[in-house]
């Protein structure tokens, strides 16, 4: 079925910033559209977001431009279907190693929202559709792992906390019964803030989470193992941290509060977290170009996925020296981190080539689309991450995976 029009508009992230839908109409009516989100702690190797100025909040007519004239232009007439040539169209056009002359968010947004109209084409569900454009063995037979993050710092709150998420794993293949655990922890989190902390030291942080203005990045990992002790049901989660190192990391050192660690003295702090609250995973650990103290530090904690996601970007290059130099043993996966469908594919299926977990996660500025809710039941990864289950563009992500694996276990 071919393209007929490819058009777009902007709308309002959940931080009320500007960014793009496009969407892709086909000659038999199908339509496909993809609402793109944004990040706030992004790595310098990702694709560029095309904004009309580099202000905060800026508009996207810049980009909407490129859609509706250039990127319109390449794609009326291409086979919707053929996901590998729109994407090769779209990267020879864009021109750039960065995808600056397009905009990423251009990019992504046409590209995904083709992989809709062509599952819509084809009367297929989005999940079933991803499954026919890539052979990725899933390293998880059901429904993801949900990473919920119920306590935000670093560029996610206008607190002191350096670290960025803290985040809970409920210990199910049920994303509805991880659900319930996931609400019920954050509403124990905020009544256990409310007695503690004054409300201008406990606000809402971007990804829905609470936002507590403490500076020991200790604490929020003693509230949330305090609040599972007190569970009627023994380990019902496991906590994972993202520490998005790169946003304190500072003239050669980690400031946190009035100290400047080096990293051998942060890899120390992170040993200890890890052996003291069995945590699962630990993101971006070290700066984005750090490969080796991520390499160390994985080594030093065998029962811990350190996890790459500033350093890796998404990136299939990035990604096999990050495997070469032994970094990590978990990836996050963010469509808009590189650009195309078929790269962000590209990047899971060497990822699973080398048992590297994928966490296919959404961005701290969202959007009400699931898409990647349906990438990640599509193949199995080994988690999502969603933010805290309130606002409704986490929401969405979180019942859409529901309603897939009600629709698979029917
Ligand atoms: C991250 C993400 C999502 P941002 O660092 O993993 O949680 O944040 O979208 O701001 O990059
Ligand atoms: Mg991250």
């Amino acid at each position: 079925m071919k393209i007929t029009l490819v058009t777009a508009e902007e709308i309002r992230d959940s931080r009320g910033n500007p960014t793009v839908r496009a969407t892709v109409l086909c000659e038999d009516g199908s339509t496909g559209s993809f609402a793109v989100p944004s990040g706030a702690s992004t790595g310098t190797a990702e694709a560029v977001e095309l904004r009309d100025s580099a202000a905060r909040g800026a508009h996207v007519s810049l980009a909407l431009e490129r859609i509706t004239t250039e990127i319109n232009g390449a794609l009326t007439g291409v086979e919707v279907a053929d996901q590998k040539k729109i994407d090769a169209l779209l990267l020879a056009l864009d021109g750039t190693e960065n995808k600056s002359r397009l905009g990423g968010n251009s990019m992504i947004g046409v590209s995904a929202a083709a992989c809709r109209a062509a599952a819509a084409s084809r009367g297929v569900e989005l999940y079933a559709y991803l499954r026919t454009l890539a052979d990725i063995a899933p390293s998880h037979e059901t429904a993801p792992f949900l990473y919920m993050n119920l306590i935000n710092g670093g560029a996610h709150a206008a607190t002191r906390l350096a670290f960025q998420e803290y985040m809970i794993v409920p210990q199910t293949e049920s994303p509805r019964e991880a659900l319930a655990l996931g609400s019920e922890v954050l509403r124990r989190v905020e009544e256990y803030s409310a007695s503690r902390y004054s409300p201008a030291a406990r606000t809402v942080g971007d990804e829905g989470g609470i936002a507590l203005d403490v500076e020991d990045t200790e604490i929020p990992l003693k509230i949330l193992s305090e609040i599972r002790d007190a569970l009627p049901k023994q380990d019902s989660f496991r906590i994972a941290l993202d520490i998005a190192a790169s946003s304190f990391f500072r003239d050669g050192s980690y400031r946190i509060g009035e100290r400047a660690l080096s990293s051998e003295e942060l890899g120390e702090r992170l040993a200890a977290y890890a052996a003291a609250y069995g945590l699962l995973s630990i993101e971006d650990p070290f700066e984005e170009t750090d490969f080796v103290s991520f390499a160390r530090l994985q080594a030093a904690l065998p029962a811990t996925k350190i996890v790459g996601d500033d350093l890796t970007t998404t990136n299939a290059r990035r990604v096999q020296k990050a495997i070469d130099e032994q970094s990590i043993e978990a990836v996050i996966i963010k469509p808009n981190q590189i650009g195309t469908v078929s790269e962000t594919l590209e990047t899971m299926a060497l990822a699973r080539k080398h048992s590297v977990d994928c966490i296919v996660s959404h961005r701290s500025g969202e959007t009400m689309d699931a898409f990647i809710a349906d990438l990640a039941f599509a193949f199995g990864t080994f988690g999502i991450k969603v933010g805290a289950p309130r606002a409704k563009e986490r929401m969405v992500k979180i019942e859409r995976l529901i309603e897939l694996a009600d629709l698979c276990a029917a």
